[in-house]
């Protein structure tokens, strides 16, 4: 069964080639920074937007050209037909790794075990399908939005069957992923928000949301899954406040439920934006309080206030992301995953393989230009300089905590000190960055 038959393998060919099937920057086995690219970027495809989503939008029917999910079979003839095409393509693409939703995968059943049972019976094929292909999973996760009954959330819900519900899903997902060799295990909020107060206990929510992932943490450990779990920042939509707004409430809420520890953060790029945030910050915050885990690569649209879901084409952006990571030392277990989609007129077979190769063309080109900034030193120098009167003597001794509010002022009024601005630099540093864009 072959879906792609008229595209093949994606190879490098170099930034002159105009084959719009052919990588021009992305040379997976390059090295940067004593890794090859395809270690760096650790690229990842997406289940639901590329394989499983008909096209649809709030006002019109789906339009993708889906013929695995279109046919007439029964439900698991179909999915198995979607295995099929999702790992030719993503073999094709040559990404190392793929990402899922239970729902995608397998079919929802009229109970829950038939639910557990297909998605069992699909989790056999999918790891037949990994071992074939050599494609790896990055993680999975469990759709805690989509059905009815997930309506007023899931941990969140006011009813705490709809909590047992979620819990029992979660446990089959976390339990499949962990026997797929995933390498991290994704909670996206979801429906976790809400839409009015007038019907909504802040609060007890919040406490619901903390003990659903204390009991995801303790399941990891019962199972021994090594993997990373990760939540994703995201500021509204489907709910009007969903309660993991971005990097620092996640934060919070992490420290606060006393999990900071256990879980790291998935960071969207068009969540980021929506959130009133650049891309950039709320990577930067996550590695700043040691909770960065992973990426879903994706851009907003400038005029439009929603999740567009747009694969990544702004070169600087990524620069900025790929430097801010490569200076903490690389993704560590996580990747670049794209949580992408086409837009709603790309209804061609191949439309799929030119967003996705943009999308890693410009991650790669992000690579080249952040390990070369990295090097030059230009940016990390002007920052090291600015900061280095607390390296030592007064600055080290505030930090220590062997300076009071009285010891300051005795220092202060001791020496009058002439405390000029000295210049932040901002327009040499963007020149400086713009110079590394390439
Ligand atoms: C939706 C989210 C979703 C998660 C996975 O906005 O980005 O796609 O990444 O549940
Ligand atoms: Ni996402
Ligand atoms: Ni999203």
């Amino acid at each position: 069964m072959s879906f792609f038959a008229d595209v093949d393998t994606v190879t490098y060919q170099g930034p002159d080639c105009t084959d719009p099937l052919a990588f021009r920057y992305y040379d997976a086995n390059r090295r940067v920074l004593g890794k090859s690219m395809a270690e760096q970027l650790r690229f990842a495809v997406c289940y639901w937007h590329s394989f499983d989503a008909p096209g649809g939008d709030v006002f019109g029917d789906g339009t993708w050209d889906r013929p695995w999910a279109n046919g007439s079979a029964e439900p698991m003839a179909r999915a198995r037909a979607k295995l099929a095409a999702a790992f030719e393509f993503i073999a094709k693409l040559t990404a190392p790794y793929f990402c899922f939703h239970d729902r995608d995968v397998a079919p929802e059943g009229s109970t829950f075990a038939e639910s557990e049972k297909n998605l069992l019976a699909m989790g056999e094929d999918i790891a037949a399908a990994m071992q074939r292909t050599g494609i790896k999973l990055l993680w999975g996760t469990a759709n805690l939005f989509g059905h009815p009954r997930y309506a007023a959330g899931a941990a969140t819900n006011p009813n705490p069957e709809v909590f047992a519900y979620a819990a029992a899903q979660v446990r089959t997902v976390l339990e499949l992923t962990h026997q797929l060799g995933g390498e991290n295990y994704v909670l996206w909020g979801g429906r976790e928000g809400y839409d009015t107060l007038l019907n909504t206990d802040l609060k007890r929510e919040s406490d619901q949301l903390g003990r659903f992932m204390a009991l995801v943490a303790e399941h990891k450990h019962k199972i021994g899954f090594a993997g990373t779990l990760l939540i994703e920042p995201k500021p509204c939509e489907p709910t009007k406040h969903q309660y993991d707004y971005d990097s620092a409430a996640c934060y919070a809420f992490l420290q606060k439920y006393g999990l900071a520890d256990e879980f790291k953060l998935n960071i969207e790029c068009n969540h980021a934006t929506l959130a009133g945030h650049t891309f950039q910050h709320e990577v930067a915050y996550a590695i700043a309080h040691g909770i960065f885990g992973s990426v879903d690569a994706n851009r907003g649209d400038a005029q439009n206030g929603w999740d567009t879901d747009q694969y990544p084409t702004n070169v600087e952006e990524a620069t900025l992301v790929l430097y801010e990571i490569l200076c903490a030392g690389g993704l560590g277990s996580g990747g670049f995953n794209f949580d992408a989609k086409l837009r709603r007129q790309s209804v061609a077979r191949e439309d799929l393989f030119y967003g996705h190769i943009g999308g890693m063309d410009t991650l790669a080109r992000g690579l080249l230009n952040a390990a070369a900034l990295l090097e030059s030193e230009e940016l990390s120098g002007h920052v090291a300089q600015r900061y280095a009167g607390w390296d030592g003597g007064l600055g080290e001794r505030i930090l220590a905590g062997d300076e009071s509010f009285d010891s300051l002022a005795r220092r202060v009024r001791a020496s009058n000190p002439d405390l000029a601005p000295v210049s932040g630099r901002q327009e040499l540093l963007e020149n400086v960055v713009a110079r590394f864009v390439r």
